[in-house]
C-alpha cells in the first residue's frame, strides 16, 4: 500500500536526482538554497524538504465529502532548508523563517502553551480542554508564514506532550524557504508548503521515525486546517504519496489509501493511443482562498454536509442524532456498504452512484422564492434536518466559520455525487490504455466535471469559463478548473503532438495573455508531467 511505505531521504544529490528524474535546473534550486542559508545563517543546513504543488485531473470538491479523486503531483514544489540553533539561546523552539522570495519578509515566532479544545471538536458540554501548544495564525490575512506555523503547530502537539514533567524542548532553527508553485493558482502551493514544514520539522526534531506517507498525509491535512480553510485530503495525499509519470486515485473511506493511475500513451507498449500532456493555464485571477473561506469554501463543506443529513433522512437511512455523516457515507449506507468498505473491484460505489443521482432530486428546491433566491434559509434548512435549532448549530456550524443568507443543498449534492461517477469513469478509461479513443472520452469528463463545477458547484468564474472554452476550440479533448476555482489555473488534456500549437492559440486568443513573452508566458502557461511526491535530503 502507497500509503504506508516510509518518506523517500536522500543523503546525497546525485541518487535524489536521479530518483526525481527532473529537468537539471532542479539542482542548481538545491545548491543555490543550500548556499544562501551558508549566508544569511552563516552555517549550511542539516535538512532540505521538498514537496510538490498538484494539479487535480479530475474529482473537484468532493474529498471532503469523503469521495475519491484523481490528482498528480506537478514538478514545481516548496523546497525547505533548515538548520538547528542554540538551544541555549533559544530554549523555546524558536524559529527564525525565512523566504527566499524577497515579497515575502523575514519572521519569527515561538511555541506558546495555551489551554484550549481541539479542532472540529463536538458540543460544548463535550470538550474536553486540554493544554496544546500555540502558534498565532492569523486568518483574516494571507500570510506565507502562517503555513509554515502549521506545520509545526503538528509536529509540537503529536510528539511535544505540554503534560510531561521532564519537557522534552522542541529544538530552535534557522529556516530558509523557496517554491515555485503558484500562489492562489489552484496548483495547492498551500499543501506543499504544510507538507514540507510538517516534514522539515519532523526531520529537525529527530521524530521521523515511523512516520509513514499516510501519517505525514493526515498531520498535513491536520495542519492545513489551522490557516482555517477545512479542507478534504486530496492535496497532501498528492503532495506526499504520488510517483513519477501516474496520476494517484486517492481514496479517504473508510480510509485513506492510494493507487498510481497510468495515463492513456504512457506505457512503451500502447501504440494505438496518443500519449496525454495535460497543459496548465493560470486565468490570472487569484484565488484567495482562506480571505473568502466563509463564504465560498467552507460554506461548501457545510452545504455538502448537511445535504448528506437532509438526504439520508429523505431516504429513511439510519443517521444518529447528531452524527454529521458525509454525502459518502449516504451511498454506503444506500447501497448497505460493509463495514470494511466495498472492494475495489466491487461495481457497487457505482451502482449507488448512480441511483443516487437520481435520489438527489429530492432536495430539489419547488422554486425560487419571492426574491428570486433559490436555495433554504437557515430556518428551512434546520427544519429539513429535523434537529432543534441549538443542536444543529452545534453539529453543523459552531465548528467552522461561514456566511450565507441561503443554502444551495440540490445543487451541491448533485455536483458531488455526478462528479465521483466522473471519477470512477475516468480511472476505467485509463485503465484501457490502448483505447484509440481514449483521450476523447477523458476530455469529455473533463469537460463535465467543468459545467458542473461552473453550475452547479458555482465555483468557476468568468475568466476560468472563458478560458475552458478558449482551450477546447484551441483543440485540447477537455478543459476544466483544477483546486477550488474561484480563480487560479485550468487543466487542459491535449495530445503530444499539439502543444506548442495549442499555446500559441491559447496565448492569441486569452486576452491577459496577449503581451506576453518567454519567462513570464511560461509562469502562466506549462505542460506538466506527474511528478514524484515529498522528500527530504539529510546533510551532515
Ligand atoms: P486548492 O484550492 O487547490 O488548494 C482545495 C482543497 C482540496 C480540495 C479542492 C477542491 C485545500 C488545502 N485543498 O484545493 O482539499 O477540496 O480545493 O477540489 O484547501
Ligand atoms: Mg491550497
Amino acid at each position: 500500500m502507497a500509503a504506508q511505505l516510509p518518506i523517500p531521504v536522500y543523503t546525497s544529490l546525485e541518487t535524489l536526482y536521479a530518483d526525481l528524474g527532473t529537468a537539471t535546473n532542479h539542482a542548481a534550486r538545491w545548491n543555490d538554497l543550500a548556499e544562501e542559508f551558508q549566508k544569511r545563517f552563516g552555517r549550511r543546513p542539516t535538512h532540505i524538504a521538498r514537496a510538490p504543488g498538484r494539479v487535480n485531473l479530475i474529482g473537484e470538491h468532493i474529498d471532503y465529502a469523503l469521495f475519491g479523486v484523481l490528482p498528480a503531483a506537478i514538478e514545481r514544489d516548496i523546497l525547505i532548508a533548515c538548520a538547528p540553533r542554540d538551544p541555549s539561546l533559544y530554549p523555546r523552539g524558536d524559529v527564525n523563517a525565512h523566504n527566499l522570495h524577497h515579497k515575502y519578509t523575514p519572521q519569527s515566532f515561538t511555541p506558546t502553551k495555551k489551554r484550549s479544545n481541539s479542532i472540529g471538536s463536538g458540543p460544548p458540554e463535550e470538550e474536553v480542554h486540554v493544554e496544546e501548544w500555540h502558534l498565532d495564525i492569523d486568518k483574516k490575512e494571507l500570510r506565507w508564514e502562517s503555513y509554515v506555523k502549521a506545520g509545526y503547530y503538528g509536529v509540537l502537539n503529536r510528539f511535544f506532550p505540554t503534560s510531561a514533567t521532564e519537557l522534552e524542548h522542541p529544538i530552535p532553527v534557522d529556516l530558509l524557504v523557496t517554491g515555485t508553485v503558484p500562489a492562489g493558482s489552484g496548483l495547492s502551493s498551500s499543501a506543499a508548503m504544510v507538507v514540507a514544514s510538517t516534514l522539515v520539522f519532523l526531520a529537525a526534531n529527530d521524530k521521523l521515525d515511523g512516520v509513514t506517507k499516510g501519517t505525514l498525509v493526515e498531520m498535513s491535512m491536520e495542519n492545513e486546517k489551522r490557516v482555517g480553510v477545512n479542507s478534504g485530503g486530496m492535496d497532501q495525499a498528492a503532495s506526499v504519496i504520488s510517483t513519477p509519470a501516474s496520476a494517484l486515485y486517492v481514496t479517504f473511506y473508510p480510509r485513506l489509501a492510494a493507487t498510481p493511475v497510468a495515463l492513456p500513451g504512457s506505457s512503451a507498449s500502447s501504440t494505438s493511443s496518443p500519449r496525454a500532456v495535460f497543459i496548465l493555464a493560470n486565468s490570472l485571477v487569484t484565488s484567495e482562498k482562506a480571505v473568502h473561506a466563509r463564504t465560498r469554501y467552507n460554506l461548501r463543506v457545510v452545504e455538502t454536509l448537511a445535504a448528506a443529513r437532509i438526504l439520508a433522512l429523505h431516504l429513511g437511512l439510519s443517521v444518529g442524532p447528531r452524527e454529521r455523516l458525509t454525502l459518502r457515507q449516504v451511498v454506503g449506507r444506500l447501497g448497505q456498504e460493509p463495514e470494511e468498505g466495498w472492494a475495489e473491484d466491487d461495481e457497487s460505489l457505482r451502482t449507488t452512484l448512480r441511483l443516487a443521482v437520481k435520489e438527489v432530486e429530492r432536495l430539489r428546491p419547488a422554486s425560487a422564492d419571492q426574491d428570486g433566491q433559490e436555495g433554504v434559509t437557515l430556518e428551512e434548512m434546520v427544519k429539513l434536518s429535523g434537529m432543534p435549532k441549538a443542536e444543529f448549530r452545534e453539529v453543523y456550524l459552531d465548528w467552522i466559520d461561514v456566511e450565507a443568507t441561503h443554502f444551495q443543498l440540490y445543487k451541491r449534492a448533485k455536483h458531488v455525487f455526478t462528479e465521483a461517477l466522473r471519477v470512477l469513469q475516468f480511472r476505467e478509461v485509463c485503465a484501457r490504455q490502448d483505447a484509440d479513443d481514449a483521450l476523447k472520452e477523458l476530455g469529455d469528463l473533463m469537460n463535465a466535471s467543468q459545467t458542473s463545477c461552473s453550475r452547479d458547484f458555482d465555483c468557476s468564474c468568468a475568466e476560468l469559463d472563458q478560458l475552458t472554452k478558449i482551450a477546447r476550440d484551441a483543440g485540447a479533448y477537455g478543459s476544466r478548473l483544477t483546486g477550488a476555482g474561484w480563480g487560479g489555473c485550468t487543466v487542459s488534456l491535449i495530445a503530444e503532438d499539439n502543444v506548442s500549437s495549442f499555446i500559441e492559440k491559447l496565448t492569441a486568443a486569452y486576452p491577459p495573455y496577449n503581451n506576453l513573452k518567454g519567462d513570464a508566458l511560461s509562469e502562466v502557461i506549462f505542460a506538466t508531467k506527474p511528478s514524484s511526491g515529498a522528500c527530504g535530503m539529510w546533510l551532515s
